[in-house]
């Protein structure tokens, strides 16, 4: 036919296959090829057609880069359409992963058959879309209204037996499943097999089924706060049992439209290029080799370093975690062991899976215990001289070869790697608190780490389920140098009249995981505060910017921990409550500084914080400490509750319009501290060019 398809005859069967590396997405040549195709099946003395996949994967969706582009004719439902009227029995022939329009290719077929490894699914919210070629239509038709809810909002794909189990396969197999797919099309087509269309199955949506969409409605927007896919779908399932086939198809199709050009799909169609590109290194040679990580040693067995030896033990990987003394390493290994009983409890693992990981990991109270390990991973106290002690050691004892990583947040790695003879092999591993639960990896790049580190320790945390971003070398790295920033400015709304509640409502409803001051109380007050005890008065900087928290300390509020920060929390629920006197603290702190409070806006509120994140983002950029502006929209999103929808702070100011950002950065200038305001000149530059950040290399 093309390229990306071909179509032949073997006996009574007619072979449609798709090459289209490396996921056989849906391109303009895959569809004119299966159209094709199809002409010639019906025009032939076949009985019936499979449709299969060459490569590692069935069709895994639309091809996102299209989207956004003219559309090119047939489009995916007019495609369908056809597929849906073709005379013959079509059969979809499913391995790998069957995806989005991948999957609903293959729910038009009359009979699915899958191998027993295949997953199949509809993740089309995870890209602020829907399933746009019926996805919404025929899997309620096929497997009811509550499974198609659960699929389609979720957009967590299936294992084939799963989906057999919901008819949404009809056959399962092992092994060569062209051979599986040929006998069953025979099978069929001898005999007689009806020409059953998803599309002609009736729906009759229950009393029941209207009040699950509505109750999950109530749920997603709590949950999916501020994201619209989520509620769209809702609403082409209740076309489903409301209108005709052909009229909910409409339905859906406006809908899918309506996504499409919502900002919010671009911010989160950018994020899935974003995490991909995250994992390259435009410097590091192509042909180069991750070496291998069997082993690990992690330094530390406090919250930090047991969070990260549960993040290898679960990818397999043997662990021996080191602490000072027995007690204090058998103490984090039954902290790990009560992580994973809480899971247990929930049911989100087995006994038997916990045993394993636990297995993984071995306690020790001796460096020497680390001699044959393949990466060492330091998480102790957050000191330099005590980092450099422990490198030291870890420098007369490790294996030559073996990766030497500090997870430190803020410190030197180059003075960290000089206190080795081996500075090549040492580098930044900075993991997100709770390690095992936060999906961002920094990786720090020391002035002298080699390549093949770099490339070892990028590779390793993709093995252990991390996305992993390559960070230069300055004080903070990527993430905690620009939160200053976004800090600064929330202390600062709160010291000019704003109250803790508006601050962190403002954010949440913008769509931030958690507000600032919010954040503050759960990691704790008193963090701050004992840092800013070893600092001279100008190392501190403006009081503006901590004294409330400082006042809030000295009453003994340091957050959550104590029962009240900036809130106060109820002991049972822990719920986050106003408390008047927190406010009078903040009051009083005010007053000692001579600030008469104003009104603020929430309006002000979030954009000051975002632009402040944006424009030392922009800084980080023009250093070359980022390698690209989505690096540090993935940093963002992935370790600080930024919102995937509007797909981090630099594709937020670009999608904003870096201009308009600018100008707004010099309103800020103008009205607030102008030291705080000092504009990155990239965006000053790119507001002149016009260009766009997305394409910034520093050279
Ligand atoms: C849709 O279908 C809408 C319809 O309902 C309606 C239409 C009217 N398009 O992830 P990987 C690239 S929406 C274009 O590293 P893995 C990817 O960027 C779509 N490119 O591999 C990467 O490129 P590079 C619904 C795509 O093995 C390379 O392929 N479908 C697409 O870890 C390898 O990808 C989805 O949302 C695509 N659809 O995982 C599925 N998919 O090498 C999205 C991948 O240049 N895809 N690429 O960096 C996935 O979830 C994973 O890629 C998959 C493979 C699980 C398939």
């Amino acid at each position: 036919m093309n390229d990306a398809v071909s179509y032949e005859q073997q006996g009574a069967v007619g072979v449609i296959t798709v090459a289209n590396p490396p996921v056989n997405a849906l391109s303009h040549s895959v569809r004119a090829g299966i159209a094709e195709a199809l002409t010639a099946s019906a025009a032939d003395d076949t009985q019936a057609v499979v449709l299969c996949c060459d490569g590692r994967t069935f069709i895994a969706g639309a091809d996102i880069t299209e989207f956004g582009k003219p559309p090119q004719s047939p489009s995916l439902p007019d495609l369908l359409v056809q597929l849906d009227q073709h005379p013959k029995l079509t059969i979809a022939a499913i391995h790998g992963t069957a995806l989005g329009g991948g999957f609903e290719v293959a729910l038009t077929c009359n009979y699915r058959l899958a191998v027993n490894t295949a997953k199949v699914g509809l993740p089309e919210v995870k890209l602020g879309l829907l399933p746009g070629a019926g996805g919404t239509q025929r899997t309620p038709r096929l497997a009811g209204i509550p499974a198609a809810i659960e699929l389609i909002t979720s957009g967590n794909p299936l294992s084939a037996e799963k989906a057999a189990s919901m008819k949404l396969i009809d056959r399962v197999v092992d092994g060569d499943l062209l051979a599986a797919a040929m006998s069953y099309a025979e099978e069929l087509a001898q005999g007689d097999a009806p020409l059953r269309r998803a599309s002609a199955l009736p729906l009759d949506i229950s009393g029941e089924d209207r009040q699950l969409i509505e109750a999950t409605r109530q749920r997603l927007n709590k949950k999916t706060r501020g994201e619209h896919a989520p509620q769209r779908i809702l609403d082409c399932l209740l076309a489903a049992g409301e209108q005709s086939f052909d009229e909910a198809l409409a339905t859906e199709r406006s809908q899918f439209m309506a996504c499409l050009s919502d900002p919010q799909s671009a911010a989160l169609r950018h994020m899935f290029f974003a995490e991909r590109a995250a994992a390259k290194i435009d410097s590091l040679p192509r042909n180069i080799e991750p070496t291998a990580v069997h082993h690990v040693g992690i330094i530390g067995a406090g919250t930090m370093g047991g969070g990260i030896a549960m993040c290898f033990a679960q990818a397999g990987i043997r662990v021996t975690l080191v602490d000072m003394s027995d007690e204090a390493v058998q103490a984090g290994i039954d902290k790990i062991a009560g992580n994973y009983a809480i899971s247990v409890k929930r049911g989100r693992l087995s006994e038997d899976q916990v045993a394993g990981f636990m297995a993984n990991i071995t306690p020790s109270s001796r460096y020497s215990d680390l001699a044959e390990v393949d990466l060492v991973i330091e998480a102790v106290f957050e000191n330099l001289a005590v980092k450099k002690e422990v490198f030291a050691e870890l420098d007369s004892i490790c294996k030559p070869g073996a990766i030497l990583a500090s997870n430190t947040s803020y410190q030197s790695i180059d003075e960290i790697a000089a206190a080795t003879s081996r500075p090549e092999s040492v580098l930044g591993m900075h993991f997100f608190s709770p390690a095992n639960v936060m999906k961002l990896l920094e990786v720090v790049q020391g002035a002298a780490s080699s390549e093949s580190v770099i490339a070892t320790a990028m590779a390793t945390g993709k093995k252990i389920g991390k996305v992993s971003v390559l960070s230069g070398m300055c004080y903070g790295f990527i993430g905690n140098r620009m939160l200053r920033h976004y800090g600064r400015e929330a202390a600062l709304c709160l010291m000019e009249g704003a109250s803790p509640r508006q601050i962190d409502s403002a954010m949440e409803h913008w769509g931030m995981a958690m507000g600032p001051l919010a954040v503050g109380d759960l990691a704790g007050l008193d963090i701050g505060y004992k840092a800013r005890e070893q600092l001279s008065e100008a190392q501190k900087g403006d009081p503006k910017t901590y004294i409330i928290a400082d006042r809030l300390v000295e009453a003994g509020r340091f957050g959550q921990k104590s029962g009240a920060g900036y809130y106060r929390y109820d002991p049972e629920t822990r719920a986050r409550l106003d408390d008047p006197v927190a406010l009078e603290i903040i009051d009083a702190a005010r007053g000692e500084l001579g600030m008469v409070p104003r009104d603020i806006s929430d309006e002000e509120i979030v954009d000051r914080l975002t632009l402040a994140l944006a424009n030392e983002g922009a800084r980080i950029l023009e250093e070359g400490i980022a390698q690209r502006a989505s690096d540090i929209d993935v940093v963002y999103c992935y370790g600080y509750g930024f919102p995937r929808f509007r797909g981090g702070p630099m594709h937020n100011i670009e999608a904003r319009g870096i201009a308009e950002s600018v100008q707004r950065l010099r309103e800020f200038q103008s009205t607030l501290d102008p030291d705080n305001w000092q504009i990155a000149s990239l965006l000053e530059d790119l507001a002149a060019s016009g260009a766009g950040l997305a394409d910034y290399r520093r050279d």
